[in-house]
């Protein structure tokens, strides 16, 4: 049942010594972009003392200088394009640090590359003209609708762009349209599965042979559960809106790791405190640098995922570097519904509320396969716990905050004062009961 297609032969399966020589050539490329048109880029290559012409080949990217998620906060919007703004034809974002999103400019260069990077993924899971694509990923800035929309379209599908939520008409849809396809995050994925089955359809009765799923942490059990559930091949993709969007990395039928587009993306795993490379097999901090992109080219760009790499020809043909689930983060971010989370973005919504103390705790749940975002809140001395519909008041106004600025959902408990556990050392604020990695 293992076939295994593929988009691009040239550059999915090119000789590895010759791959780097290609990728020595586009670094140089985007360094030499990036020092000319980045103040903030050059101002750190000065810094380090390494200039454009001291870089020949791939392995001098470790002379370059790190970028962070900070970067792209202290330069929003604009500051880190390299590119004319008149040539800047879309921007995705993702919600960021402290309520500012973080945002990429693409280029008509960039769009185009971000399709290659997806149709390749779609076409490795056997997507072609005569398939039917679902696209069940929110669509918005968030870069999981249109990316796979545009990647879904290149391979000359039927393209259904229903985006995220209306499960039973979503259901209905794939069943009136034959959807052989799916693409959304795996939790809904599998809340889409699993209320199939409660509707009482017999996967026979769905044309659905596989999907990618992706934008959030998923695992091996996962995959196994929504393949059961659906009789079809569920695989995973990886991406991030700073490096291009979804499809930065894909899975082939061998299922053991997503393969990265290299001839379009670096990537490094370095110790994330000592910050050296590490190599195969050992799990560190994943390091992109675009080696393709002139909106917002990225340079040894720090994602704080974690996880491992394996080089080699894998037997699906590609020589391609493989990438393993991510199983964790450095930092406090959590991914819910694939939207990125910080502690402190919930933290500075709580300071803004009057009768809020600065004690809370943020509980996430999986309920019937969906993240479920709980903040409980506990209240000032002097608010009166027996006026019901004020504290109504002030629950809702917490969960309209939260909504604009991190753009999700979440319940809001209001607890009496002194009732959300102290610390002594560092404040546990997250109960994450999602089981994951
Ligand atoms: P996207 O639109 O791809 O979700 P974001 O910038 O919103 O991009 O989020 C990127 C982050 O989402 C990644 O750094 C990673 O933590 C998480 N992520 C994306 N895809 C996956 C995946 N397949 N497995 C685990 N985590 C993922
Ligand atoms: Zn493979
Ligand atoms: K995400």
């Amino acid at each position: 049942k293992k076939i295994h297609y593929i988009y691009n032969k040239e550059m999915e399966c090119m000789d590895p010594e010759e791959r780097r020589k290609l990728q020595g050539e586009r670094l140089r490329k985007t360094v030499e972009l990036e020092y000319a048109n980045v103040p903030a880029y050059r101002a750190r290559m000065d810094e380090a003392g390494v200039k454009p012409e001291d870089i020949n080949s791939i392995d001098d990217i470790v002379k370059l200088p790190f970028m962070q998620k900070t970067d792209l906060r202290d330069n929003f919007p604009f500051g880190l394009f390299a590119a004319d703004r008149k040539d800047i034809i879309r921007i995705q974002g993702s919600s960021g640090t402290t309520g500012k999103p973080v945002v990429a400019g693409y280029t008509q260069n960039d769009i185009d590359v971000w399709t290659e990077m997806v149709a390749r993924a779609i076409k490795c899971a056997g997507g072609g003209e005569d398939d039917v694509i679902q696209i069940a990923y929110g669509y918005g800035l968030f870069t999981g609708g249109l990316g796979a929309h545009q990647g879904a379209t290149k391979v000359g599908a039927m393209v259904v762009p229903m985006s995220s939520g209306n499960t039973q008409r979503q259901i209905m849809m794939m069943k009136e349209l034959g959807a052989t396809m799916l693409c959304c995050t795996p939790s809904y994925a599998t809340y889409l599965a699993e209320t199939i089955r409660e509707m009482g359809i017999d996967p026979s009765e769905l044309k659905i042979k596989s999907g990618y799923f992706g934008a959030e942490p998923w695992t091996e059990e996962m995959r196994q559960h929504l393949e059961e559930l659906l009789d079809f091949d569920a695989f995973d993709i990886y991406g991030l809106t700073e490096i291009g969007g979804p499809g930065v990395a894909f899975e082939c039928f061998e299922k053991n790791g997503m393969h990265i587009n290299e001839d379009h993306v670096l990537a490094e795993i370095i110790d994330p405190v000592t910050e050296e490379p590490l190599p195969d097999g050992v799990p560190g901090e994943l390091v992109f640098t675009t080696l393709t992109k002139t909106g917002t080219p990225m340079i040894r760009y720090r994602t704080h995922d974690i996880c491992t790499l394996t080089h080699g020809t894998c037997a699906c043909g590609r020589t391609t570097v493989k990438m393993s689930r991510i199983t964790g983060r450095t930092d406090d971010m959590l991914v819910i519904r694939g939207v990125n989370v910080f502690p402190s973005q919930i933290e500075s919504v709580l300071l803004g509320v009057e009768e809020a103390s600065a004690h809370y705790m943020i509980v996430v749940d999986r309920v019937n396969s969906q993240d479920k975002l709980t903040v409980q809140v506990e209240l000032k001395e002097d608010v009166d716990m027996g006026d019901v519909a004020k504290l109504a008041a002030i629950a809702s106004r917490i969960k309209t905050d939260i909504k604009q600025t991190l753009l999700i959902s979440a319940k809001v408990e209001l607890v009496p004062p002194k009732t959300i556990p102290r610390s002594e050392g560092k404040a546990k604020r997250i109960t994450d009961n999602r089981h994951i990695g």
